[in-house]
């Protein structure tokens, strides 16, 4: 049983719990373990959108109150089933549940004057961090368990 508690194999198993330990305790930005709800003020105007970029996580509900200062402006957004419409100084309103990961334009979706095709913004839907973490932890305590056994298939055959 010597083998066991080798200066090697401590190392190994030492740096593996630790790694997973951090990886299950990093306070990651925007890490939540469960869904977040976010209610968004949008105002568009000839011709920008404020905010321009939205971060949320996947899994979040997300509300966008958008209100137009000027013309009628429309948000539409990329990859999602989203076209809302605001008249001049007034507000619509759209709820969705981010179930896909990635960066995705949103965009006016109103012809709303000469520089319209550049009232965009960009939604970025950040990966479900508990989860990615798991799968990290996952990783590392198999690679450790790899490399803590290793040793012992070569002592076998010598
Ligand atoms: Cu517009």
């Amino acid at each position: 049983m010597t083998w066991l508690f080798d200066r090697r194999r401590s190392i190994i198993a030492t740096a593996t719990i630790l790694i997973v330990i951090v990886a299950m305790l990093m306070p990651f930005p925007m890490a939540a373990s469960a869904p977040q709800i976010h209610t968004i003020e949008m105002s568009a105007r000839t011709f920008a959108f404020e905010p321009s970029t939205l971060t949320v996580q996947k899994g979040d509900t997300v509300t966008i109150h958008l209100e137009s200062l000027d013309a009628q402006h429309g948000l539409f957004i990329d990859g999602y089933d989203v076209d809302i419409h605001a008249e001049p100084g007034k507000s619509a309103l759209v709820t969705f549940i981010t179930d896909k990961e990635g960066k995705f334009k949103f965009r006016c979706s109103v012809t709303c004057g000469a520089l319209h095709p550049f009232m965009i913004g960009e939604l970025t839907v950040a990966p479900d961090f508990p989860f990615a973490r798991a799968v990290v932890a996952t990783m590392v305590a198999s690679l450790g368990a790899t490399g803590f056994f290793w040793k012992k298939e070569i002592k076998r055959e010598t």
